[in-house]
């Protein structure tokens, strides 16, 4: 089920979509025009030296950097320069760019996107990662972590909300005879720089997808990791079931790369679009990106009041105590 190769990069959507089966990854060329790369590219950086400036900058991927904990729970300040963070991560980019909400709703997004999912997907998280000189790598992980395994009926199963990033022994050495869990998650990675195996390019593992495993977090060191080297303007989609992390930039360029993650519309979204969105975007929003940001009821799910609302406002009108006499 591993596979030793990766897909070639094809501009066919068919082979893209039998990349995706195979493989659990595509590469397509020139899914942003020279222009859109400019765009985004300077918008991602000029973004970035502004919340690095103004002390917002979230960094991880430092050799020794150290996660700290507060009264029990992860400090925030784990994440910065001052603590050896490296990579620059930039959160909730639909707030950040008309160059980055045209990638939500981008025509290779509903292709390849609904190739994985079906026509109904949200938005789970739109975020960039600035691999810098220095980073290490991140380690392999699948996007649904967090996705029950099949059980055998009647044996005692873990309880959904006790799964953890850090895979129980179920996931990494899964019973294969119960079959293995669909994708719920579709990953996209728009190049924005060249990648390569030196600036961090993106660890893949191929066809991971299909073993219905998890990757092992304490060793990772005999999987056949894949890192494709690509031009700026690529576009990799990923199935939420592959093992992938970002590399180690061991060069002396940045790899800025923005990561566009989609899951079915049962699922909980990564970063809150629907609260997060920034108010003043609502006005011109096309439909299409309010669809994809979960304020669209997907079979009475996500609606406020009745069931068959198909599009719930952003200052919805909420129903209070009421009284028959109109008090
Ligand atoms: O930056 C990359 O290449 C991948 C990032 C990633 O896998 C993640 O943020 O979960």
């Amino acid at each position: 089920m591993i596979l030793e190769n990766g897909p070639s990069h094809t501009k066919d959507l068919y082979q893209a979509k039998k990349d995706l089966d195979k493989y659990g990854y595509c590469l397509i060329p020139e899914a942003l025009s020279d222009e859109e790369i400019k765009s985004a590219k300077d918008r991602l950086i000029e973004q970035a030296e502004a919340e690095e400036r103004l002390g917002l900058s979230f960094r991880d991927g430092g050799e020794k950097q150290e996660v700290k904990f507060k009264d029990g729970k992860i400090d925030k300040d784990s994440f910065s320069e001052a603590n050896g963070g490296i990579n620059q991560r930039l959160w909730m980019l639909v707030n950040k760019g008309s160059c980055f909400r045209d990638m939500v709703i981008h025509p290779l997004v509903d292709e390849l996107v609904g190739h994985i999912l079906g026509q109904d997907f949200i938005l789970s998280t739109h975020s960039a990662n600035i691999a810098k000189p220095g980073g290490v790598r991140m380690g392999l992980h699948t996007d649904q972590w967090w996705m029950p395994q099949p059980v055998k009926a009647g044996e005692n199963y873990i309880r959904p909300s006790e799964i953890s990033r850090k895979a129980d022994s179920n996931f990494i050495n899964p019973d294969l005879s119960l079959g293995i869990s669909p994708p719920v998650v579709a990953n996209c990675m728009w190049m924005l720089s060249d990648f390569s195996p030196t600036n961090g390019s993106t660890e893949v593992v191929a066809g991971s997808h299909l073993s219905g495993a998890h990757p092992d977090q304490d060793d990772q060191s005999s999987y056949p990791i894949l890192q494709p080297t690509a031009e700026a303007g690529t576009l990799m989609v990923f199935d939420g079931r592959l093992w992938h992390g970002t590399g180690a930039n061991t060069g002396n360029t940045d790899r800025l790369g923005v990561l566009t993650t989609f899951c079915s519309p049962q699922f909980r979204q990564q970063e809150n679009q629907t609260l997060g969105m920034d108010r003043d975007l609502w006005e011109g929003c096309p439909e299409k990106l309010k669809e994809r940001l979960g304020f669209k009821v997907w079979n009475a799910y996500g609606r406020i009041e009745s069931s068959m609302d198909h599009l719930i406002d952003i200052e919805p009108e909420r129903i209070k105590e009421l009284k028959p006499t109109g008090e």
